[in-house]
């Protein structure tokens, strides 16, 4: 027996802190909130959270401190300028996310980079800012601000900033427009360089697989709909990002098939005209909670376990499941119905 535990460094408060805590508890995880501000720990599994700001984050995890850790890539990129940071990366998460741009005031004339030749540019992130000035051949001076860049030009502390943007009220409150694309971010989910304690493995496995699984149900859908034979190539090819949909032939209606796809992509109402009006009908789009990915096997989930079923309850005469969910893919919003 052992009392090590794993350990997933997160962000205390801030953008990232209740994402990352969906994530986790999405992944089946029950966090256990203790007096110990610094450290939750998990009910169900041999895992603590680390809790702290996320410019730590990426130095607890190069150290070991911390196993895993979710952060942002642009604070990553900012720590690590001369790592290989995909070795670091075991996933994108799909959530944080914003771009890193050079902003100017409203009334500057700016033709490129060439424009920020000589100039001061106020910034957070001084050494993707300085590579990128490299890159674009370009010499400023880096003028490192904590917080409040977007105030710089307007204190003549700088004549231009390079900060993140995620809607650009901030830059619009402040005179400024957006120039470049420094960098585009979003969370990721790092790793330590070592493996864990081989006594944890089997956890730490687990924990990838299920963030995964959390990752990839993430806004994919569940789409099933009846389709005649005549246009199935059609319409299979609308359904957005579908892979390997099921074809199933409807007892009774030699014309016609029930079609199931897993789409890893939203399904806009769009899509749905355009499919009926290439002839499918009872179309159903619905919400995916767990997914789990295996190997080289198509996707297969609860709502696949469900359709054979169904499959099998079909051929025994009920009726098709095209015109029904099946009872385990329910999630918690209401399917789309035409
Ligand atoms: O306290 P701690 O150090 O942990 O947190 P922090 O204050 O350093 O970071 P926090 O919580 O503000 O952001 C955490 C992470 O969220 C960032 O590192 C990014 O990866 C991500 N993120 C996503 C953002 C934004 N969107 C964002 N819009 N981080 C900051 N902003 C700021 C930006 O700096 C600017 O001031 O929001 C303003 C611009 O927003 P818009 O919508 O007006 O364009
Ligand atoms: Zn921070």
């Amino acid at each position: 027996m052992t009392d090590r535990r794993l350990r997933i460094a997160v962000q205390k408060s801030g953008r990232l802190a209740d994402r990352s805590a969906e994530l986790i508890s999405g992944a089946g995880l029950r966090i256990l909130k203790g007096a110990n501000e610094l450290l939750y720990r998990i009910e169900n599994q041999p895992i603590d959270l680390l809790r702290v700001r996320d410019d730590d984050i990426p130095t607890f995890v190069a150290d070991g401190v911390a196993e895993l850790g979710i952060v942002g890539y642009n604070v990553l990129a900012e720590h690590f300028p001369d790592r290989d940071l995909e070795e670091m990366i075991v996933q994108r998460l799909g959530f944080g996310s914003c771009t890193l741009k050079v902003a100017v005031p409203n009334d500057v004339d700016y033709a490129g980079p060439k424009w920020l030749e000589g100039k001061r540019i106020a910034t957070s992130y001084p050494n993707i800012l300085g590579k990128w000035l490299k890159d674009n051949g370009v010499t400023a001076e880096i003028v490192e601000m904590r917080g409040a860049v977007e105030v710089a030009p307007r204190m003549k502390i700088a004549h231009a900033i390079c900060d993140l943007v995620s809607t650009g009220a901030t830059l619009e409150a402040n005179g400024m427009k957006a120039t470049d694309l420094v960098l585009k971010s979003e969370a990721v989910l790092i790793k330590a360089p070592h493996a864990p304690p081989s006594e944890l493995a089997h956890t730490y496995d687990m924990l990838l697989r299920r963030f995964d699984g959390v990752t990839a149900s993430t806004g994919a859908k569940y789409v099933m709909m009846n389709a005649p034979k005549t246009h199935l190539d059609e319409i299979i090819r609308m359904i957005p990002g579908a892979d390997a949909p099921t074809i199933m032939q409807l007892a009774g209606r030699e014309d016609t098939v029930a079609v199931h796809a897993v789409c890893q992509e939203n399904v806009f109402w769009d899509t749905l005209d355009k499919l009926k009006a290439a002839g499918a009908s009872a179309i159903l789009v619905l919400p995916i909670e767990k997914m789990m990915k295996g190997g080289e096997e198509p996707l297969k989930n609860n709502a696949d376990l469900c359709l054979e079923k169904s499959e099998r309850r079909r051929t025994q005469g009920s009726p098709g499941p095209a015109g029904k969910p099946p009872r385990c893919a329910r999630g918690r919003d209401r399917a789309h119905h035409l």
